[in-house]
């Protein structure tokens, strides 16, 4: 069996002892738990472009009867389909006691289901070496180009927003609102497959993710326009994120890239066809004109954004974990909480993303830059 994660993605060029600048004010957090997660900066360490490897998708090789994650002999299982189409919440089993052949299963689950949230999971705890290995399991670890990360731990994208700092909330500036749905990092060659993100600390209300179906937002479209994207590539741009990363003030740590993805694309571990394009990172449509190009996209982000019928909306607790498949759903952030009303508070997390394969199309199109 080969293995998903013998070559290293990333390479630090100068891991020297880097220059690091906090993104929070540790005198208010000085009692809080997860300081070593709070937002910092190493504005020194820069990598060459990703280089491409070989992976082979975990729920290939998983028993689809689901006999070893979701067993029946596990009286304390509870899994529960949160919609129909997408979302599946389980309680009652630790994602840091898995074994392999449940990790195996559970990337099945995540291709079929496209979100999986875990509950009271004692994951937050087990320290960012445990967590890291457990995600790695699933593909090379990614390493974002331009966000904030813990400390030590570049592969540990932080997601933060509090009184202390506001970066990323600043889209509302500008914006009539903050939904911004989105596949990670979709411009890279490989393009992430399983994202892992841990919330530290929720608002008491609020701060919600949901998350849209590729796979039904594709079976919702007529036959002709089904055929039509089917042939089709669109390009992913890095560049404006890291645009906006430079006129904040940040270090852009790997030079942004374009690529052309096919624009419906084959899940490895089910054959399902997705749409892989998204607001987020989606410029414009291969070969089309620009006003056909424009026309086509603002369709498609249309139907993704408003399909309230394929996608769910998930509250966060304490100890909830959210594992999803970028291939084949897209993801946003709900930033409806004040965070200088005390009531409402600061939200953190941390974000372990796995990278995958380069998109498969339909009769053998492929990804191209
Ligand atoms: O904060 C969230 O709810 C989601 C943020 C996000 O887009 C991510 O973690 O990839
Ligand atoms: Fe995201």
């Amino acid at each position: 069996m080969s293995s998903t994660t013998t070559t290293t993605a990333t390479q630090a060029i100068e891991a020297s002892t880097a220059k690091l600048s906090l993104a929070f004010d540790a005198e208010i957090h000085k009692d809080y738990k997860y300081t070593h997660y709070l937002p910092v900066y190493d504005e020194e360490t820069a990598f060459p472009p990703l280089q491409p490897f070989e992976f082979n998708d975990r729920g290939l090789v998983a028993d689809k009867t689901y006999r070893n994650l979701l067993s029946p002999d596990n009286a304390s299982l509870k899994a529960t389909k949160l919609t129909p189409p997408i979302g599946t919440e389980i309680r009652g089993l630790q994602l840091s006691e898995l074994d392999d052949r449940q990790k195996d299963e559970l990337a099945l689950l995540l291709a079929e289901r496209g979100v999986v949230i875990f509950r009271d999971q004692d994951f937050k705890d087990i320290g960012a070496d445990r967590q890291k290995e457990f995600a790695r399991y699933f593909g090379p670890l990614h390493i974002h180009p331009t966000g904030s990360h813990a400390k030590d731990n570049l592969e540990i994208l932080n997601i933060y927003q509090g009184p202390d700092n506001e970066y990323n909330g600043l889209r509302l500036q500008n914006r009539l609102t903050s939904t911004n749905y989105h596949s990670d990092v979709s411009y890279e060659r490989q393009t992430p497959g399983i994202t892992i993100l841990t919330l530290l600390s929720v608002p008491p209300t609020g701060g919600d993710t949901a998350w849209a179906s590729q796979t039904t937002a594709y079976a919702r479209l007529s036959q002709p326009i089904k055929t039509l994207l089917e042939g089709l590539r669109a390009e992913h741009s890095g560049f404006p994120q890291a645009e906006s990363a430079t006129k904040g003030g940040k270090f852009v740590r790997r030079q942004p890239i374009k690529t052309e993805h096919p624009i419906v694309r084959i899940h490895p571990a089910t054959g399902q066809k997705a749409l892989y394009v998204n607001p987020g990172f989606t410029t414009r449509i291969v070969g089309l004109k620009d006003e056909e190009s424009d026309a086509l996209l603002k369709l498609l982000f249309k139907h993704i954004t408003k399909g309230q019928d394929f996608q769910v909306r998930v509250k966060w607790e304490e100890g909830t974990v959210a594992l999803w498949d970028n291939r084949i759903t897209a993801h946003t952030a709900i930033k409806d909480y004040d965070v200088h009303n005390p009531q409402e508070g600061a939200r953190h997390g941390i974000r372990l993303t796995s990278l995958a394969e380069k998109p498969i199309g339909v009769n053998g199109l492929t990804s191209q830059w």
